[in-house]
């Protein structure tokens, strides 16, 4: 069977106040060939408060996402940390698939497995804690309830606690634990992880039972375009980062 090319991105943070982000992914999404599938691995937005909110961008966004059914290219939404409350709503305006926290691609006898990245800082127990109490689905039904003003005072406190908190946080504590990363390639039966939240676009290579594996990171979209591709039918699979144009 034809396996189409894949792209997979993360970390887009897409919001108002930095509109070369939207306009770089804008340009990226016209750049993907007929046919291919796009996996949009969480933080797509900087924040996410509910698919009600109706803005300039998420109706661009969505128009933009939704339109590339018309080249036959097939979109997957895992959320992050910044959007899981992105629901069915907004994802059927783009004409999206919403997969679950983690996903297996299988390829002839090992899989690729892809996640936002967030589950694979275990050493990180504060920000644990914090993602189980944000995914209480009792907790999300009743912030959706809410007010929209009120939900986006709730969502901006949240960031600058976060910040707060990030600045004081050593990047080992904020990076993924390498034991945690191991046992999920083991449980799944994977050779190749991709993931983002990290922002630190790097190829790892290293063993797992003295077979080598890799587990690929992409890049945030601050100052560019970051995108693994994998070649239709091939293990090739490659991440490029560079400038917007
Ligand atoms: O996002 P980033 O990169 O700054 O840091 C993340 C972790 N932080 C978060 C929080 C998000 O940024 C906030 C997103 C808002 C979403 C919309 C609102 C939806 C509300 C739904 C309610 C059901 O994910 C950060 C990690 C970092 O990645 C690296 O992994 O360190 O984790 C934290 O900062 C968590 C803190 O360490 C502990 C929690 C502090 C919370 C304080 C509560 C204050 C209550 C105020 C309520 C009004
Ligand atoms: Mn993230």
């Amino acid at each position: 069977m034809n396996n189409p090319t894949r792209y997979f991105i993360a970390d887009i943070h897409l919001t108002d106040d930095e509109p070369e982000i939207t306009a770089g992914l804008l340009s990226f999404l016209d750049t993907l060939p007929d046919n291919c599938e796009l996996y949009i691995l969480g933080d797509l937005f900087d924040y996410w408060v509910g698919d009600d909110v109706n803005s300039i961008l998420h109706k661009q966004i969505a128009s933009a996402l939704q339109s590339l059914s018309n080249r036959h290219i097939k979109k997957y939404f895992v959320c992050g940390n910044r959007d899981f409350l992105l629901g069915k709503q907004y994802a059927k305006s783009c004409d999206m698939t919403l997969l679950t926290d983690i996903n297996c691609l299988v390829k002839s006898e090992n899989s690729i497995i892809f996640l936002h990245g967030d589950l694979l800082c275990t050493d990180d127990p504060h920000y644990q804690r914090f993602r189980k109490i944000m995914h209480c689905s009792w907790l999300q039904k009743l912030f959706l309830c809410m007010p929209l003003f009120i939900r986006l005072k709730i969502a901006i406190k949240l960031r600058q606690k976060s910040s707060q908190h990030n600045r004081v946080k050593s990047e080992t504590i904020m990076d993924v634990n390498q034991q945690t990363v191991v046992k999920m390639m083991i449980k799944y039966h994977a050779d190749i992880m991709i993931h983002g939240h990290t922002h630190k676009p790097a190829t790892h290579v290293f063993l797992i039972n003295e077979k080598p594996v890799k587990r690929i990171v992409l890049g945030a979209w601050h100052d560019g375009v970051s995108y693994i591709k994998q070649e239709s039918n091939s293990d090739n699979i490659q991440l490029y980062n560079h400038c917007f144009k």
